[in-house]
């Protein structure tokens, strides 16, 4: 496909049609009318009744980059702790309880929710829709996160945080041994939040399956988007079974239900299993949407069509659905049988192939084009760095003799630190250079941002690189402090002064955006000349996102109208309610229309009850059925028929 697609083409693909007139494409009256319908209400009490997947997108945004800065205080404050041996500046006590929550903040409140807002914000658009199938669902989902998260981080602030780790493994979680409220918390606090995981992941895949804009057909989905739906699948998969191991805990300390508990024939293997059936997969959760947004980056920045679409699509469709056969490489000490040790140890280097596939096609993408180093593309060159480093010592640990020697040792940080940070926070660092223009139609300096980049990639490796060195030198994970005469306190401090160079490259990027927000330099509709969608809309995108939905013909709509915007666009939606395409699953072949509802405080109303329902149960089994029937009520009202148009 790559051959016919020519470089010809690509070689000089200027930077899109500079503006696209929105107004001028239906009048002035109508292009008003139609952004009051899908208008947000502003305002305190509005801000609690938007529901434009744009608001709320950027709402999980936001909110999840805040709780990755928490949790980054964490990180230093551990790393702190360990500088020097024999250190007393944290208790081992309140070091378990920071790690706990560094770890589960880090996983279940920053890198999932913040794919997610990307996903909700970027991928409707670049579908062409003008909003997501299930708008007040997605608030809900939203308003579940932020009070979930929230709660969970105060509970540091009380001392009374989990401390079990962020797997939070029996038997040491139990009751016998996790005394107080801080693994009741853990619990709670993440079926509560796997909940919006669920709900997002629902809203996506519907929003992608059906409300692509005419023409999109499968084969021409950008390949962010088919991440996208990779990982709500994998979500819809995955977050149940850390639900119901979480569900049984919570009822073995609150009701004295024995799953876990052994003398009473319970098994605490059984939490092993159900925790990383879904722990696994929950990294490449994290990784693929990250992997679509690292293929949009390298085809815009080098200008030319991807090389290997379809490799690229199976290569993320196999990555997710591999990623479920492999979970029980986290338990090859524990003494499994040997041919099960071998069937995972196959099954986990396999993975691998799938990414392999990937480097290929991007470093061909590359290869071809003409590449343009912009702060995104930095970016993406350190994930490919880093991520790659810590493929290698995936491949490694993913053997069985050596994960035997390495198991719970430093080693097992750096690597996975290595894969997270490179493949999720590089990717994610990429995003918001690459998006901000769209979002707030202005651009961030690049000059920060190139030092940020610089600095982070420094930090990051004097920070990580040195645990893999400790960690074969025999540094178990998960301690406080450590003796004087294990040699141990060099590296250690040298990863501590790392902790603080990258610490300061991230600030680089706050302070970025945060200037940026007002004087950056106004940004075009299609700020670096990029082929999706997502840059046919406005910078910051229109209310209804497309004034006309348009038709696609091509997978690289915009690069079409690099010329001239000969755009093909819907006409006949009504202009006085929220309205959209509804298009056949495969070629995308109009179907109907869909009625989308407008804002209502119900969701947010609905969240606090179930909030309220969650957190008692922390306390008291009693607030399962109180919980209920509150959200029940708060359902009713918000389903309640009050629709105008079923007047007509
Ligand atoms: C920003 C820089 C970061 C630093 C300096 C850092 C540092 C640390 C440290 C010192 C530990 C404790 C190791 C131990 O005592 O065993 C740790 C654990 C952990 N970190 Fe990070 N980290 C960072 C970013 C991240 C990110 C981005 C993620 C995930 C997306 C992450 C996920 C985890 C997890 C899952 C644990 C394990 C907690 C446990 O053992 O229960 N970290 N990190
Ligand atoms: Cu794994």
């Amino acid at each position: 496909m790559t051959a016919r697609d020519g470089t010809a083409e690509a070689r000089d693909h200027a930077l899109g049609p500079s503006s696209y007139d929105h107004q001028a494409a239906v009048g002035q009256a109508s292009f008003e009318r139609i952004e009051k319908t899908w208008r947000s209400p502003s305002g305190f009490f509005g801000w609690f009744t938007q529901v434009n997947h744009s608001a709320i997108g950027l709402r999980f945004i936001v909110t999840a980059f805040v709780f990755f800065i928490l949790s980054g205080l964490l990180a230093l404050a551990m790393r702190l702790q360990l500088a020097i041996p024999l250190n007393q500046m944290l208790s081992h006590e309140t070091y378990n309880q920071v790690m706990t929550v560094h770890g589960t903040a880090m996983m279940f409140l920053f890198a999932i929710p913040a794919m997610e807002g990307f996903a909700i914000y970027i991928a409707p658009l670049m579908v062409g829709a003008r909003d997501m199938a299930f708008p007040r669902l997605n608030a809900f989902g939203y308003y579940v996160y932020l009070i979930g998260g929230s709660a969970f981080f105060l509970s540091l602030a009380f001392g009374m945080a989990p401390d079990a780790g962020w797997f939070n493994y029996v038997p040491l979680a139990n009751k016998t041994f996790s005394e107080g409220y801080g693994v009741d918390i853990w619990t709670t606090m993440i079926t509560f939040i796997e909940l919006s995981a669920l709900t997002a992941a629902v809203e996506l895949i519907v929003t992608i399956m059906k409300l692509r804009a005419p023409g999109m057909s499968l084969d021409r989905m950008p390949i962010f988007v088919w991440a996208v739906l990779v990982m709500s699948f994998m979500i819809l998969f995955a977050m149940p079974s850390v639900m119901v191991a979480s569900a049984f805990l919570m009822m073995d300390r609150l009701v004295d239900t024995q799953f876990f508990i052994v003398e009473n024939g319970g098994s605490p293997l059984l939490w092993q299993h159900l925790f990383w059936f879904f722990g696994h997969p929950e990294v490449y959760i994290i990784l693929v949407p990250a992997l679509g947004i690292v293929t949009s980056i390298v085809v815009t920045f080098s200008g030319r069509p991807l090389f290997g679409y379809t490799a690229l699509v199976l290569a993320i469709t196999g990555i997710g659905m591999v990623s479920f056969g492999l979970w029980v490489h986290h338990m090859y000490t524990t003494g499994l049988p040997f041919m099960g040790r071998s069937f995972f140890m196959a099954a986990s280097s396999m993975i691998a192939i799938p990414s392999g596939v990937q480097v290929y096609c991007w470093i061909a993408t590359l290869w071809g084009g003409k590449v343009r180093f912009a702060t995104p593309m930095l970016w993406v060159l350190a994930f490919f760095g880093v991520f790659i480093a810590g493929g290698l010592t995936g491949v490694m640990v993913a053997s069985v003799p050596f994960d035997r020697q390495v198991h719970d040792s430093y080693f097992v940080v750096a690597h996975f630190h290595y894969v997270l940070m490179g493949g999720a926070v590089f990717p994610l660092m990429g995003a918001v250079y690459y998006w901000f223009p769209k979002a707030t139609g202005r651009m961030l300096s690049e000059h920060l941002g190139t030092w940020s980049c610089l600095t982070v990639f420094v930090g990051f490796n004097i920070t990580f690189f040195p645990m893999h060195i400790l960690g074969l030198q025999g540094m178990p994970r998960r301690i406080y402090t450590y003796l004087d005469g294990m040699g141990w306190g060099d590296l250690n401090l040298l990863a501590t002064a790392g902790a603080f160079l990258l610490a300061f490259g991230f600030a680089l990027t706050l302070f970025n955006v945060i200037h940026s927000v007002r004087h950056g330099a106004a940004a075009p509709d299609n700020a670096w000349g990029g082929s999706t969608l997502e840059w046919a809309t406005a910078s910051p995108p229109l209310n209804c996102n497309f004034i006309q939905q348009p038709v696609v013909e091509s997978r690289r709509p915009m690069w079409d109208w690099r010329e001239a915007d000969t755009r093909t666009v819907v006409a006949g939606l009504r202009e006085d309610r929220r309205e959209t395409m509804v298009t056949t699953l495969l070629d995308a072949r109009p179907q109907s229309v869909m009625v989308l509802p407008g804002p209502t405080p119900w969701p947010f109303v609905s969240a606090v009850a179930a909030s309220a329902g969650f957190i008692g149960l922390i306390f008291s089994p009693w607030f399962f059925p109180i919980g209920f029937f509150a959200v029940f009520a708060t359902m009713v009202l918000w389903f309640w028929p009050r629709h105008p148009w079923r007047k007509e």
